[in-house]
């Protein structure tokens, strides 16, 4: 890791992660990489990649959704490749290798009211294991009005897995297949006091890092003068291998590898430690 870059992450930090299932990382970013994922961003909206998946909005604003940019742009792959961001995965998951298992894009202009509903992401991914991490990056400022993300403390100690719906009317999914495993969401925006909610108001450039069994989820964007540009960097670590279940998102699934193979292929690249193969 280059400490000119980013100093080193405090074992208070990885106590904090490992107990909460989320932590909030100040300028995560340096002012280069949040200029060039700005850039990547409006490019993406221009000339969506392959997996666009924007919801519909009722009345206003527009919500642009996205996944597996570093596939189609440089820029991406940079910023989730070739930065001090694995180093820091790789801290935080505490494993000898990282592999970047996706990136994903969450646009909310200004003035969009739809809300992310409550869920978490590993019964949404075709892996399992403990190691798995999320970035989530602040495009703008980022407050409760304009939906940034809150979270459910400690709840990826549940050990649950909910069964995953999609978000809005989207070009890319329809609906995800039951799986008999998961159970349904509870209904928490509606029993917000039974639960121990967190959020952070944030500063372009700062990242939200959290667990993939963390429960999550934000408001619509109400504020109708800030943008919401969060962009999502997904990474493992050693114990994650290939889970081939029903009723994960198929367009994060990989035809050349079997249930309980290890992540390292090009989709998934090993992106720190012995044999880097992309
Ligand atoms: O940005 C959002 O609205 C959703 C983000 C999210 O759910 C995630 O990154 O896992």
């Amino acid at each position: 890791m280059n400490n000119d870059i980013f100093p080193n992450i405090e074992q208070a930090q990885i106590d904090a992660y490992n107990k909460d299932g989320v932590v909030i990382l100040r300028n995560a970013l340096t002012a280069p990489m949040l200029t060039e994922l700005r850039t990547a961003i409006a490019s993406e909206i221009l000339n969506p990649g392959p997996y666009y998946h924007g919801y519909a909005t009722k009345g206003s604003g527009k919500f642009h959704g996205n996944m597996r940019l570093w596939e189609n742009n440089p820029s991406f792959r940079n910023i989730s490749q070739n930065s001090h961001l694995p180093d820091i995965a790789q801290q935080f998951l505490g494993s000898t290798k990282v592999n970047l298992f996706y990136d994903q894009l969450f646009v909310k202009e200004a003035g969009t009211p739809i809300p992310t509903r409550w869920h978490n992401d590993l019964p949404y991914w075709p892996i399992r294991g403990s190691q798995t991490l999320s970035f989530w990056f602040a495009g703008d400022k980022s407050t409760r009005e304009s939906g940034v993300l809150e979270f459910i403390r400690g709840s990826h100690l549940w050990d649950r897995y909910f069964q995953p719906e999609v978000f809005g009317k989207t070009r890319a999914i329809d609906a995800y297949e039951k799986n008999p495993d998961y159970e349904p969401m509870p209904d928490i925006e509606n029993h917000r006091d039974d639960y121990d909610i967190i959020h952070w108001d944030l500063e372009p450039g700062d990242a939200l890092l959290f667990h993939g069994l963390t429960v999550h989820g934000a408001a619509g964007n109400t504020s109708q003068a800030l943008r919401r540009r969060g962009y999502a960097i997904r990474y493992t670590g050693d114990d994650v291998v290939y889970d081939a279940r029903i009723g994960t998102n198929k367009h994060l699934s990989n035809d050349t590898l079997a249930d309980g193979d290890p992540l390292d292929s090009d989709q998934y690249p090993r992106v720190r430690g012995l044999q880097a193969c992309k």
